[in-house]
């Protein structure tokens, strides 16, 4: 589905309807304030939204005054003075770790085939060996998509899966080699240490490698998010978010949450378990969706 797609009901129609029956200015707050909350916006973004506004909005201001300033409001909410994520026009390596389940390999083989049809070589690294249909899920994906896969037996250790796909990726001069982990939950020490030992191989490698290093996000995880970037923040330099599964919760305020409470940028969102549903995210576009009129 696409990404727009999913939020066009979040808030567009709702906002007319408040301005059809409200007319005074603390009455229109108060409804935007409850379809801020109705849309899964987590309350500390809702209150300080709606108190914004408040501060910010005319007693005589219209409908599309009150919109541009809700739009306004909702983008300052993304961390500022984003850099774009790099993977894409260099020579680079894109990491990407999360708990158990929230969709890392599939997103592994949907953001090989994405800058693949852009035009670039992409190798992947099966380095879950953890899990005894790790590898073969991404081998799989890989020959379905025509792009090859460098993974090891099970068991193996998943630093030699990761070293072996470096030497490939250079030598083969491949563009970009996206490396699939095994899922950790954040509380085994022991598995948080296993993360900390690929990117020390890979820095040792490439010392600006990698590049990437993305928490890839069940999107219906709430609060948990949080506890989950913090521990994978201090194993690993996450620099990104790829927010998974946004098809099945289609509210979008998540997204925001997620955003207000991790300040870290969401470089992709998928929106299904197909290859192509893979979405570059973009916050403007994003908010611009949420409220189109
Ligand atoms: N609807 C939907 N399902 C998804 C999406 N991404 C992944 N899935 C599904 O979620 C399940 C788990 O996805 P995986 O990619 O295997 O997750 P993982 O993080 O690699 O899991 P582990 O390796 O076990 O930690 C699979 O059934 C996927 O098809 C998505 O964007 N939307
Ligand atoms: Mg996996």
């Amino acid at each position: 589905m696409a990404f727009k797609e999913l939020f066009k009901t979040v808030l567009n129609s709702k906002v007319t309807a408040v301005f059809s029956s409200s007319q005074d200015r603390e009455e229109i707050l108060s409804e935007i304030e409850e379809l801020l909350i109705l849309a899964d916006i987590s309350l500390p973004v809702v209150t300080r939204v709606t108190s914004n506004l408040r501060k910010k909005i005319s007693r005589h201001a219209e409908k599309q005054d009150y919109i541009e300033l809700l739009k306004q409001e909702l983008l300052a909410v993304f961390p500022k003075a984003q850099n774009p994520a790099t993977a894409h026009v260099e020579k680079n390596v894109i990491l990407l770790v999360g708990v158990n389940g929230s969709g890392k390999t599939t997103s592994a083989a949907k953001l090989a085939r994405y800058f693949q049809l852009r035009g670039q070589s992409v190798l992947l690294a099966a380095a879950d060996t953890f899990r005894a249909a790790g590898a073969t899920q991404l081998t799989l994906w890989g020959q379905k998509l025509a792009i090859p896969v460098i993974g090891g037996v099970r068991g193996a250790d998943p630093g030699s899966v990761v070293f072996n796909s470096l030497q490939s990726w250079q030598s083969k001069n491949f563009d970009l080699l996206i490396i699939d982990t095994a899922g950790r939950m954040q509380s085994k020490e022991n598995l948080m240490r296993e993360l900390q030992k690929i990117i020390k191989i890979i820095k040792k490698f490439a010392s600006e490698q990698p590049a990437e290093t993305w928490l890839v996000l069940d999107a219906s995880t709430g609060q948990n998010a949080l506890v989950q970037a913090e521990k994978f923040k201090e194993f690993s330099e996450i620099n990104g978010l790829l927010l998974a599964k946004l098809d099945g919760t289609a509210k979008g305020g998540t997204i925001i949450s997620i955003a207000d409470r991790l300040q870290l940028p969401v470089r992709y969102a998928g929106t299904g378990e197909g290859a192509d549903d893979l979405w570059e995210f973009s916050e403007k576009d994003f908010i611009e969706s949420l409220l189109k009129q």
